[in-house]
């Protein structure tokens, strides 16, 4: 297995922004572990497959980046400093609560005098405001990074660095990987240097490549004192909780959470499998409660991770 994600990393391009992500990622480290704070390094969104080296087409999953984008709100409350890897342009922390429409329709409605705009953000106003509130705390604090991906390669450099710098935080860093990961890619080797022409066949047949394990190397050599928790995602009831639980296959002792969705009730519903523990927790959010199931998911965890810090080593 190691030696597949050698051979993954040797022959794959790294991301242009790899580089100087690692820098500021590393100064953001040790800018948090003087101030003595926990981590939370978040993955956010689906990656992409290329078909072509010079993209334009691409396979794609339906992750948006919503449950990373919000957990990381959550996260922060809990006052731990965040590492935001995200889809370029997916869902983001803090303006996910702002339509750009919404705030046109407002803004259109206003008064304009001395090149200033009087308007009113309606119901959602005061939402807003202490949202507003929270991110010029974190702002000041430089509580948040955010690093961007797009393709598998991107997000498996990125994964691999971001995860190397955080070793050196040991039990004090939090893995929640969210992200949606493609399981098939084309190699670059195999990709088509430019766009896949479609007069010079009548099919195109996609010959994909399963992408190697990384969280079984993650877990043991790369961050092994940091608490691991990855994320499955099944449409079939009957396979959700047999999946999660195999995900611990080949992982280490800190890969302690797996939490199981299936895909339509993800913001409903969600099932935190142990691995310490033969009972599963479900978390389960009613409509009316008003809050977002990621509030609920994110206190079992840092629960989890306090407790795991506290163990004896
Ligand atoms: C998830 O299961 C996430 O909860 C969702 C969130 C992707 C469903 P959105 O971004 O969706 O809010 O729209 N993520 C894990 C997906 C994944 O690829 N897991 C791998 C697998 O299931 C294991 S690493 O095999």
């Amino acid at each position: 297995m190691a030696s597949l994600v050698e051979s993954f990393f040797s022959s794959e391009t790294a991301p242009s922004n790899l580089d100087v992500s690692l820098a500021t990622t590393r100064e953001f480290i040790q800018f948090h572990l003087k101030e003595n704070r926990l981590f939370c390094f978040i993955t956010s969104g689906g990656t992409t497959a290329p078909l072509e080296k010079n993209t334009v087409r691409f396979v794609d999953n339906i992750s948006k980046g919503t449950r990373g984008a919000t957990s990381a709100e959550h996260f922060l409350n809990q006052g731990y400093a965040v590492i935001f890897l995200a889809r370029r342009m997916s869902i983001q922390p803090f303006t996910r609560h702002l339509q750009l429409d919404e705030i046109l329709d407002s803004l259109s409605d206003g008064t304009i005098h001395d090149n200033k705009v009087d308007f009113d953000l309606g119901p959602k106003g005061k939402k807003i405001f202490s949202m507003i509130e929270q991110y010029k705390k974190v702002k000041e604090h430089n509580l948040l990074l955010k690093v961007d991906f797009t393709s598998i390669s991107d997000y498996l450099f990125l994964l691999r660095g971001i995860s190397q710098l955080l070793s050196k935080c040991e039990k004090r860093a939090f893995f929640y990987l969210a992200a949606a990961v493609s399981d098939f890619f084309v190699p670059a080797a195999e990709l088509s240097e430019h766009k896949i022409q479609s007069r010079d066949s009548t099919q195109l047949t996609l010959k994909l490549t399963p992408t190697p394990k990384l969280i079984p190397l993650l877990s043991k050599e790369w961050a092994p004192l940091s608490l691991l928790t990855t994320f499955k995602l099944e449409t079939d009831p009957s396979l959700l909780i047999l999946k999660a639980k195999r995900a611990f296959t080949d992982t280490g002792p800190n890969h302690r959470v797996v939490v199981a969705n299936l895909l339509h009730e993800t913001r409903r519903k969600v099932v935190l499998v142990l691995s310490h523990e033969k009972q599963h927790r479900e978390i389960v959010n009613s409509l009316e409660s008003g809050k977002e199931i990621e509030e609920l998911i994110i206190k079992e965890l840092a629960q989890i991770h306090h407790d795991y810090i506290a163990e004896s080593n």
